[in-house]
């Protein structure tokens, strides 16, 4: 599989400021310069896939055709067994044009209804792409519960309502380098770095 040179290019194809700053802070070891494809101009393709990868590779493949440097894509959600996985790859849309999230957990909190089965997950879809049109997918998945009402002022998203297993805090309560060091991202990402990014 191919890898990225020291120094190399390489575009976030997200315009989440959130996702920016998560896969940077998790790249930023690794000697490559990032370049969002917000600050290029890049337009945000319709992300019309049934799945989080294939609207992850629509995306690196978007950016990386438009940018002509290669392209890392994120698709990712959260998902609610009491809701059959919902909202899941319709995470963002669960948001609505104003991308409120108060607004995307009262749903969950609604459509739940009391369930007794609060498990809950996220996951997310890394590609990596290149401007000839090679692609790379990873996935990474992170088991919890999802809590009521929510807490805690970091992160983004979701990430208020959702405890991993095994600890006490939301996402939102937690140090941002313990997220960033366990969650779903840092889970695909792993093997992104081992498969297309020089050792740090
Ligand atoms: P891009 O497509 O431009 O990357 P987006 O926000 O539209 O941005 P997605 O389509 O992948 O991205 O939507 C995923 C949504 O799932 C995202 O907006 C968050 O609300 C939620 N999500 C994903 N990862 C999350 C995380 O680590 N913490 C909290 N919420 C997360």
């Amino acid at each position: 599989m191919r890898r990225l040179s020291q120094g190399a290019r390489l575009v976030l194809a997200t315009h989440n400021p959130g996702k920016v700053r998560e896969l940077a802070d998790l790249l930023q070891p690794h000697g490559v310069e990032v370049v969002s494809a917000g600050a290029l101009g890049l337009p945000e393709p319709e992300e019309d896939a049934p799945d989080f990868a294939g609207n992850a590779r629509l995306k690196a493949l978007a950016a990386a055709i438009g940018s002509g440097l290669p392209a890392l894509a994120d698709d990712s959600g959260f998902s609610a067994a009491a809701l059959g996985g919902a909202p899941g790859v319709l995470s963002a849309r669960w948001a609505g044009p104003q991308k409120n999230f108060t607004m995307a957990m009262e749903r969950v909190h609604r459509e739940m209804a009391g369930s007794a089965d609060d498990r809950a997950w996220f996951t997310c879809a890394l590609c990596m792409a290149w401007p000839d049109g090679e692609t790379a997918t990873f996935l990474g998945r992170v088991e919890g519960t999802v809590v009521w009402p929510p807490r805690g002022a970091h992160g983004f998203g979701y990430d208020p309502i959702f405890v991993p297993l095994g600890g006490m805090r939301t996402y939102g309560e937690m140090d941002p380098a313990h997220k960033h060091a366990t969650s779903h991202r840092a889970r695909a990402m792993a093997q992104a770095l081992l498969s297309c990014f020089l050792p740090a």
